[in-house]
C-alpha cells in the first residue's frame, strides 16, 4: 500500500513540477521519516473546524525498553505514555515508535499557536492496550484534567483496543471544558465490549476535531460527542460494526451545561453494520444548526440519521441533511426520522433515502409534522410517514403535504455501480446525475468538486468530478502518512 501510494504521489509530484521524466523518480519519493516533522496536511475536505497550528517545539521519542529517566531523544527514548505526556510543553511532539503500550492521562495543554501533538512516529505500529497508571475512568487515552480545561493536542495515528471502558476519552467539565482537541488517524476497536462503552469519546469538549479515524466492533457506539460540546466536526471516519449508534450526538441537559451542540459539522463519513443493539448511524439530540453531509450510510440496524430529544435541552432544530447516501437494510428503521414536532426547521435536500424495508421508507415523522420542515430534491422510497408508521404515505400523498416536489423513486441499480458490493457511486446514467439542487456543498465525500456537470447530484457521490489538484497532492500526503 505504501509503495503504491508513493507511486502514486510521486506522479502527482512530478506532474506538479511540470516533469514527464522518470530520471529523478528515486529522488523524488517524500522519504516517509520526514512525515512526521510536517506541518499538519490538509485532509481530504476543507477544513471546518479551526485547524490545529504548525508546531515548533522539540521533539521526543517513546519506545518499548526506553528510559523515563532519560532525555526521550529518538536515541535515548522515554518508556511510557504518561511520562511522555507529563513532560512535554506547548509545541512539542511526542513520537511514539512501534509496540505496545499501557495508555495515559492527559492532564497539561499546548497553546493556540504552539499546539502539542502525541503521534505515531512514521511507519510505526503503535498499540495501547490498556489504560495508564493515572487514568481515571477505564479509558485507554484519558484527556482531562479535572480542575481546569485540557486543550490544543492531537492524538495522531495510533491503534487504541481492548479498554475495560472507552478508548480515547476527552471530558472537560460543566464550568471547564476541554477544547481544541484533534483525534486523528487512528484505529479505535473492540473497546469496551463488557461494559458498553465507546470506541471515541468527547464530552464537555469545544472544537473537537475527529477526523480520519477508524472506529470499529466497540461495546457501544464509534464516536459520542456530548455534554454540551459545541463546534464539534467529525469527518472522513469510517464507523462499523459497533453496538449501538454509529456516531452519536447528545446534548446531555442532566449533566449540566446549557445541555445543546451546536454549529457542528458531520460530513464525509462511512458508516454501516452498526445499531444492532439499537442506536441510528448518526443520533442527534438535542443538537442544532449543524450540518450533516456527504455521509455514506448502509446496513444500519436501526435508524439512519435521528433528529429528536430525549437529553437534550431543545429538540434537534435549525441543522441541515445535504447530499447523505442512505440505504436500510430490511431489518432497519427509517432512513430519516424527525421524532418530535418540537425538532423544528429541519432541512433535507438532495439524499438517497433508500430503503429495503417490507413498508418503513424514507421520512418519518415520529409524532406530526414539525415547522419549518423542508425536504426536496431527494430519491426517496414510496413511503412517509407523519405517524411513526401508523399511516405510510407514498411519495404523491406526502407531496400533497408540500415536502419533496422534485424528488423520485429510484432503485439501487438503476443508481448505483454494485449495490450488491456496496459501492454506491453513481452509475453512467443514474437518474440522481444533476438532478439536485444548489445547496452550496462544494465537495463531494471524496472531496470531488462539486457540482460536476449540469448541477450537482443527488447523494454522496458526484458522477464524473475529480478533485483540484491541490487536493490531490494533500490527500495523498494524508493517505500516505495514514498508511505509513
Ligand atoms: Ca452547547
Ligand atoms: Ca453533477
Amino acid at each position: 500500500m505504501k509503495n503504491l501510494l508513493s507511486c502514486v504521489l510521486l506522479f502527482f509530484l512530478l506532474a506538479a513540477c511540470g516533469s514527464p521524466t522518470t530520471a529523478a523518480s528515486t529522488q523524488a519519493v517524500v522519504p516517509t521519516q520526514s512525515l512526521p516533522t510536517l506541518p499538519l496536511l490538509d485532509s481530504p475536505t476543507e477544513a471546518v473546524a479551526p485547524k490545529a497550528q504548525p508546531t515548533a517545539g522539540n521533539t521526543y521519542s517513546v519506545a518499548p525498553g526506553g528510559n523515563d529517566n532519560g532525555p526521550g531523544s529518538l536515541a535515548q527514548p522515554w518508556q511510557t505514555l504518561q511520562h511522555a505526556v507529563d513532560s512535554v510543553a506547548p509545541g512539542d511532539t511526542i513520537l511514539v515508535q512501534s509496540g505496545a503500550y499501557l495508555g495515559a492521562r492527559i492532564a497539561n495543554s499546548g497553546t493556540p499557536q504552539a499546539w502539542i501533538a502525541l503521534r505515531a512516529a512514521a511507519g510505526a505500529s503503535v498499540l495501547l492496550n490498556a489504560p495508564g497508571p493515572e487514568n481515571w475512568h477505564g479509558s485507554i487515552l484519558e484527556i482531562e484534567n479535572g480542575d481546569e480545561a485540557v486543550a490544543y493536542w492531537i492524538i495522531d495515528g495510533l491503534e487504541v483496543s481492548g479498554a475495560p471502558s472507552w478508548g480515547i476519552d476527552s471530558r472537560g467539565t460543566e464550568d471547564y471544558k476541554n477544547h481544541h482537541i484533534t483525534i486523528r488517524g487512528n484505529r479505535v476497536h473492540d473497546n469496551g465490549l463488557g461494559t458498553g462503552r465507546t470506541g471515541i469519546f468527547a464530552a464537555f469538549t469545544d472544537d473537537v476535531l475527529i477526523e480520519g479515524n477508524i472506529s470499529y466492533g466497540n461495546g457501544e457506539h464509534g464516536i459520542y460527542v456530548n455534554n454540551s460540546s459545541d463546534r464539534f466536526t467529525i469527518r472522513g471516519n469510517t464507523v462499523y460494526a459497533n453496538a449501538n449508534c454509529g456516531i452519536h450526538l447528545n446534548g446531555d441537559e442532566s449533566m449540566g451545561g446549557d445541555g445543546v451542540m451546536t454549529n457542528g459539522v458531520v460530513e464525509n463519513n462511512i458508516i454501516y453494520e452498526n445499531g444492532t443493539g439499537g442506536g441510528s448511524a448518526i443520533n442527534m439530540d438535542g443538537v442544532s444548526s449543524s450540518l450533516v453531509q456527504n455521509n455514506l450510510i448502509y446496513n444500519n440496524h436501526a435508524t439512519g440519521i435521528a433528529l429528536f430529544y430525549e437529553n437534550g435541552a431543545e429538540c434537534s432544530q435549525n441543522n441541515r441533511i445535504l447530499h447523505n447516501t442512505i440505504l436500510m437494510p430490511a431489518n432497519g428503521r427509517w432512513a430519516v426520522l424527525v421524532a418530535d414536532p418540537a425538532c423544528v426547521n429541519n432541512q433535507v435536500f438532495n439524499n438517497i433515502l433508500y430503503s429495503y424495508h417490507s413498508y418503513r421508507g424514507s421520512i418519518s415523522f415520529g409524532d406530526g409534522i414539525p415547522a419549518g420542515f423542508q425536504s426536496d430534491y431527494n430519491v426517496v422510497v414510496n413511503a412517509f410517514t407523519t405517524n411513526d408508521g401508523d399511516t405510510v404515505l407514498d411519495l404523491s400523498g406526502w407531496q400533497a403535504l408540500g415536502f419533496d416536489q422534485h424528488s423520485f423513486t429510484a432503485t439501487p441499480e438503476t443508481l448505483f455501480v454494485n449495490p450488491a458490493g456496496h459501492d454506491y457511486h453513481l452509475r453512467e446514467g443514474s437518474p440522481a446525475i444533476d438532478a439536485a439542487s444548489s445547496q452550496g456543498v462544494t465537495r463531494d465525500l471524496e472531496g470531488n468538486l462539486r457540482p460536476a456537470g449540469d448541477a450537482p447530484d443527488m447523494g454522496a457521490f458526484e458522477w464524473g468530478s475529480s478533485p483540484p489538484v491541490g487536493s490531490i497532492f494533500n490527500y495523498l500526503l494524508f493517505l500516505l502518512r495514514r498508511s505509513g
